[in-house]
């Protein structure tokens, strides 16, 4: 070791542990395999939301029970995105046993809350970038059902003429771009999009929602890098759902906490409890203000999927039980319960919250229906840009 490589190790608590033998946690750091919390998320319980140390500690902010105004419509609001997702998701999976859509079908049945918290965050200016689970995302956006079903089906009426299919739901003038089959790939896409806003001193923001599966790619740790250190406006949401297809996140991962991982580019790393829509949309309206401010910032939504990983998909790696508990915590039964305690809904507005959601995906059913396929001559066409060059 040269004098110069002995000196960096000084200066360096992290080094100095290494060399100590301590795995290159410094005194001030706790150690995750010994404290109980991670224990239990490596054996995938339901965690409570929590901050924990590594960085920083003023890096940390954990909103599992914030609150939001407490207005009447606002907090109605949330729960009808909801509601709107699920029905529209359950009749997805039913027209896919009808051979009405094909292909793959990833559904964000019990994620619910993530995607409708966010985007009440957002600004109609922003941008999302969403992944391949990503009905819910464009339903919560406001991209009109009726789009989204027709892509589905492959229609040319759909939000992507009909060429993307259910994992590639796009529209610009809701400036939602995609949609993105590769995991992680949508990472790089939004730093991308926040890099052009801020060279044109655009005030706006990227938001981009990923699996826990896409921190095992490069994008993720390229993508966070580059946010970083060109300060860049961007949200990066992970959805933590435990499992990457059938892997759990302790399989692929030695460290299991997303934030840690996160916190070391530099980016400040919020946790937040993904069941619960109100500390979703809470902790993003103060996370997406933060990144207007200050640049990126990280957020671990921790979700679960009640359905497959997709179509198919027998479920082994996970036991039922597992399952049944985490549906115990329904982001919507839940939050229509805590509402109806508050005063803040009576059964009849439930009920016509659901007859809404039903009326709106059946009408989204028959545009799919009535939409056209596009003609073979077309077949080419959108491959190579058709605008002259400049
Ligand atoms: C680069 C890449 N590798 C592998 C796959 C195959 N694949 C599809 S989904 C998936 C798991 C992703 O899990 P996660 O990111 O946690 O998202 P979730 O399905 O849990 O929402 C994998 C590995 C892929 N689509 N892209």
């Amino acid at each position: 070791m040269s004098r110069g490589d002995a000196r960096t190790r000084a200066r360096d608590p992290r080094l100095r542990a290494l060399a100590s033998g301590r795995g290159g946690r410094t005194e001030g750091d706790r150690d995750p395999r010994r404290d109980p919390e991670d224990a239990k998320r490596k054996d995938h319980a339901p965690a409570a939301p929590r901050a924990r140390a590594g960085a920083p500690r003023r890096r940390y902010f954990d909103a599992g029970i914030g609150r939001l105004s407490g207005e009447r419509a606002r907090e109605q609001q949330l729960l009808a995105g909801m509601i709107r997702i699920r029905r529209f998701e359950e009749k997805c999976a039913e027209l896919y046993g009808q051979q009405k859509i094909r292909g793959f079908l990833h559904l964000y049945i019990g994620q619910e809350a993530v995607a409708v918290g966010v985007m009440a965050a957002l600004e109609p200016d922003d941008a999302i970038v969403g992944t391949y689970r990503e009905h819910g995302h464009a339903l919560a956006r406001g991209i009109a059902a009726g789009a989204v079903m027709a892509e589905m089906y492959g229609k040319r009426e759909g939000a992507s003429g009909g060429r993307g299919g259910s994992m590639h739901i796009f529209d610009t003038a809701k400036r939602f771009y995609g949609g993105n089959a590769i995991v992680a790939g949508g990472l790089p896409l939004a730093v991308g999009l926040a890099l052009a806003d801020k060279l044109q001193n655009r005030p706006r923001v990227t938001v981009c929602f990923f699996g826990e599966g896409a921190i095992a790619e490069g994008e993720f740790h390229e993508s966070l890098n580059l946010a970083a250190l060109w300060k860049l406006p961007v949200l990066f949401v992970c959805e933590n759902n435990l499992y990457a297809m059938g892997t759990a996140l302790a399989r692929s991962e030695s460290e299991t906490n997303l934030c840690v991982k996160a916190a070391s580019y530099e980016l400040p790393a919020w946790s937040v409890d993904g069941m619960d829509v109100r500390a979703v949309a809470e902790t993003a309206r103060r996370a997406v203000v933060a990144v207007r401010e200050d640049g990126p910032l990280f957020l671990e939504a921790r979700t679960y999927r009640f359905r497959a990983h997709s179509m198919f998909d027998a479920q082994l790696y996970r036991p039922k039980s597992e399952v049944e508990e985490w549906k115990k915590r329904d982001p919507i039964a839940g939050f229509a319960a805590r509402l109806r305690a508050e005063g803040l809904l009576d059964d009849a507005e439930l009920a016509g919250f659901e007859a809404a959601a039903d009326a709106e995906v059946a009408s989204a059913v028959e545009f799919a229906e009535n939409g056209s396929w596009e003609p073979v001559e077309d077949l080419a066409r959108h491959v190579y840009c058709e605008r002259e060059a400049p």
